[in-house]
């Protein structure tokens, strides 16, 4: 092991030529989630909400929550809200960015036709009943909801609900309600957890069934939507769910009071959050210390930021190279390259949810409003999983469509291949036709 400086960084710091195979693998590991004992919470609170409905929603949400409901749902386009202008301003921003961004990701339908005569084609449709879930916790999340709620409605969900734990007093945060009405959501189920996911994925009296459930959540979110996706229920989910992560790479001209800032504004996410910097040597540790320091005593959510630091490293490379090669590894969730140039690396990149290229490009414009979801792969996922994008509300259907001049060009191979499956009735089925046309 490396570990240098221990007493004076904030970080553990490695170099990364010093590792050993195992010891750079043990850097790429996530803190493990025991899921098996979180299964034993969960899988009691779905079955009630399957027997009891609406009944156990209540139920959970007075239990959990503190708050004991007439209704578990409200249809936020019936809702009086005020919210103050700079705020609607501030969202109605964001709101614009991301319908952008992900408005222009609708596909084209396509049409090949194979050989003369054989049409094949692709449309896309969208999911048709979709689940959104906002956590609630330690901070209201406006961002999420819009995250969610955008592309559902350009995709075309006719069936869009919104799934938010209620505030102690019952209600739901106004900005959510005003993004809800202007992203055409007509259910807000007031409830969170594992009951909220569960009431979405079977239906109750008053919170329609939906076909695929987005969105963060705790362990108990995620364990029921991990549940429910392999139950009779039939859903499917947006992706398996970790904590929060970001890696920064950063080299000599990378400004240390940034590259702090960006760090720490994923560590107050929470405890859990893990947090990495990859730094070549020309890139100056004493000053990122001094001002992770001085920035983490100004946060009011200092205690939990420094907890997620306690869980982060810095790794010292030798060139970029092997800072993406690193980073491609690990496969973060964020990755912000703080270098020189930094458009010129993207080649590199293989693995990452989102990227931010450049001093000037905070994740935090991600999060809330350069127009890309935020919505993104964790835990090393992002190796085979896109974050939430407008195709994540769509399904494509494919179709064909032959004529006389199809058919005899394609029916030989056919009744060929049906032979040797040895299925008649496939074969059948062209010779007719063929026969048929002569
Ligand atoms: N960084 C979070 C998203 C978020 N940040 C919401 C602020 N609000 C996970 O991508
Ligand atoms: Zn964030």
């Amino acid at each position: 092991g490396s570990a240098s400086n221990q007493e004076v960084n904030m970080m553990k710091t490695y170099n990364y030529s010093e590792l050993s195979q195992e010891e750079s693998n043990k850097l790429l590991k996530r803190p493990k989630i025991d899921f098996s004992s979180i299964f034993q919470t969960v899988q009691p609170i779905l079955d009630a909400v399957e027997k009891n409905g609406d009944e156990a929603v209540r139920k959970f949400t007075e239990q959990f929550d503190g708050v004991k409901l007439d209704s578990v749902v409200i249809n936020p386009q019936e809702t009086e809200v005020t919210v103050d202008e700079e705020t609607k301003e501030a969202i109605d921003v964001a709101f614009d960015n991301i319908f952008r961004f992900h408005k222009a990701q609708y596909p084209e339908p396509m049409e090949v036709e194979t050989m003369p005569g054989v049409r094949c084609m692709k449309v896309t449709r969208p999911i048709e009943r979709v689940g959104l879930y906002v956590p609630g916790g330690t901070a209201i999340l406006p961002s999420t909801a819009m995250m969610l709620s955008i592309p559902a409605m350009i995709a075309g969900c006719t069936t869009k609900v919104l799934a938010t734990p209620p505030r102690k007093d019952g209600t739901v945060a106004p900005e959510i309600i005003y993004i809800a009405q202007k992203a055409g959501i007509d259910t807000i189920l007031l409830a969170g957890g594992a009951q909220a996911v569960a009431a979405m994925a079977l239906g109750t009296d008053s919170v329609p069934k939906v076909d695929k459930i987005f969105g963060p959540g705790n362990q108990y979110v995620t364990a029921a939507k991990m549940i429910l996706q392999n139950s009779e229920a039939q859903i499917s989910i947006d992706m398996p769910a970790g904590p929060s992560e970001v890696l920064v790479v950063a080299d000599g001209e990378a400004n240390p009071a940034f590259v702090a800032a960006d760090l720490l504004s994923q560590a107050e996410h929470g405890k859990d959050s893990q947090v990495v910097l990859v730094a070549t040597a020309e890139f100056n540790l004493e000053v990122l210390n001094t001002e992770l320091e001085v920035q983490l005593d100004a946060l009011p959510r200092k205690e939990m930021a420094a907890k997620a630091l306690d869980n982060s490293f810095t790794l010292v490379v030798d060139s970029l190279e092997e800072a993406f090669s690193f980073s491609n590894q690990y496969a973060p969730e964020h990755l912000i390259v703080n270098v020189e140039e930094a458009e010129s690396y993207t080649d590199l990149i293989i693995n990452a949810g989102s990227v931010f290229l450049g001093q000037l490009t905070p994740e935090s414009v991600g999060d809330y409003a350069s127009g890309t979801n935020h919505t993104l792969p964790t835990y090393g996922y992002a190796r085979m999983y896109s974050g939430v994008n407008l195709a994540a509300f769509q399904k494509s259907v494919t179709m064909q469509s032959l004529n006389e001049e199809g058919l005899k060009n394609i029916g030989p191979a056919v009744e060929k291949l049906a032979d040797l499956e040895e299925l008649q009735a496939h074969k059948n089925a062209v010779s007719l036709r063929l026969r048929n046309i002569e």
